[in-house]
């Protein structure tokens, strides 16, 4: 399969560092903002993302997008409600334009288990939601499917349920070679992975195709939350990815980190450097990482790796690059 594919070129280019991370990954922002107004408008509440930026990064070794969006503007006022032309067009106009050059797509719904604001409770809608998104996809091996960004303050059962309704609904859809990547509860935190009680829940997700890689999120600041610029060691990240990287080697599972930003400061690329290290070391079970973010409307935002000037696409990305095997 195209993995397979990707590592045989990787381990053909000459790198100073053997990198093993198969995706070097950038979530793309801007079509879930204005997140409280449903459906909003396009340019006014949100925005999608530049096609010549993704070249830029396309030309710079990333090899996936992580492409947030809401669904509440795919399917208005309803999780069976039909598919809105414009905004679905928008999505797969991305879509295609990552794939047609061969790196993939994450499909990713940014609503933390909710819609318009409330825990989706209704599995079975949630289960017609994704069967209707990706009928759209189903022919298309490049396109990824991440169930739901972060689930957060739930029942752990329906966190599972949900997310074996999405893999059903993925499935029964025709789409049975595409990658499901699960998120868990909790803000899918890597740190918290196991003691959550994330690991003992989701290990039951069942999927006919085995093709899912579990997706945890990582920030390096004390609460772990994504919001300052300081990281709380050099050996932060390794240290936060310890428990879940055993769990993941127990259980024989593949991982991906979803999401991961600093400051821009010694101390945290430090941190970033190790950390990516320690997943190059365990590479039997992690496949690759993607920043957050890029997007049009971060402006001056801390994390921002929008080119040309956003602080991260200067100040962090050459330095993380080499860990990637692009
Ligand atoms: C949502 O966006 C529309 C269109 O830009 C605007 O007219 C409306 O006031 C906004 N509603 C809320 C609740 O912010
Ligand atoms: C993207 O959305 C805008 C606003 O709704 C619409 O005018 C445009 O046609 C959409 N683009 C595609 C490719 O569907
Ligand atoms: C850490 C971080 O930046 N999280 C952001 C995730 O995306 C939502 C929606 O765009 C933001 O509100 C969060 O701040």
């Amino acid at each position: 399969m195209l993995l397979k594919n990707l590592l045989a070129v990787a381990a053909t280019a000459s790198t100073a560092f053997a990198a093993k991370l198969e995706w070097f990954g950038i979530n793309e922002s801007g079509a879930e903002f204005g997140e409280k107004n449903f459906t909003g408008v396009y340019g006014k509440e949100f925005i999608w993302y530049d096609l010549s930026t993704l070249d830029t990064f396309m030309a710079n070794g990333v090899n996936l997008f992580r492409l947030n969006f809401l669904m509440e503007r795919l399917t208005p006022k309803s999780l069976t409600a039909p598919l809105d032309k414009y905004y679905l067009g928008n999505l797969t106009e991305q879509v295609d334009h990552i794939t047609k050059a061969g790196k993939y797509a994450m499909i990713q719904p940014h609503n933390y288990g909710r819609f318009e604001s409330n825990i989706i409770t209704d599995v079975a809608a949630f289960k017609t939601w994704w069967q209707n998104v990706a009928t759209q996809y189903k022919d298309n091996d490049l396109v990824i499917f991440d169930t739901n960004n972060e689930f957060h303050d739930m029942d752990q059962q329906l966190v599972f349920d949900l997310n074996q309704a999405a893999i059903d609904g993925i499935r029964a859809a025709g789409a049975t070679s595409q990658i499901i990547t699960p998120e868990g509860n909790s803000w899918t935190g890597a740190w918290t992975w196991v003691s959550s009680g994330n690991g003992a829940s989701l290990i039951n997700l069942k999927d006919p195709q085995n093709k899912l890689v579990y997706q945890m999120h990582q920030y390096l600041d004390t609460d772990g939350s994504g919001t300052h610029a300081e990281c709380v060691s050099a050996t932060i990240l390794s240290e936060r990815l310890k428990a879940a990287t055993a769990w993941l080697k127990e259980n024989k599972q593949k991982g991906f980190l979803g999401e991961f930003a600093t400051g821009i400061n010694d101390n945290c690329i430090a941190a970033l450097r190790d950390g990516l290290k320690y997943m190059n070391d365990n590479s039997d079970v992690w496949t690759g990482a993607a920043w957050w973010a890029a997007g049009p409307w971060w402006g001056d935002y801390m994390y921002s790796i929008e080119p040309p000037s956003g602080p991260a696409y200067t100040g962090i990305f050459p330095k993380i690059k080499e860990f990637f095997a692009v």
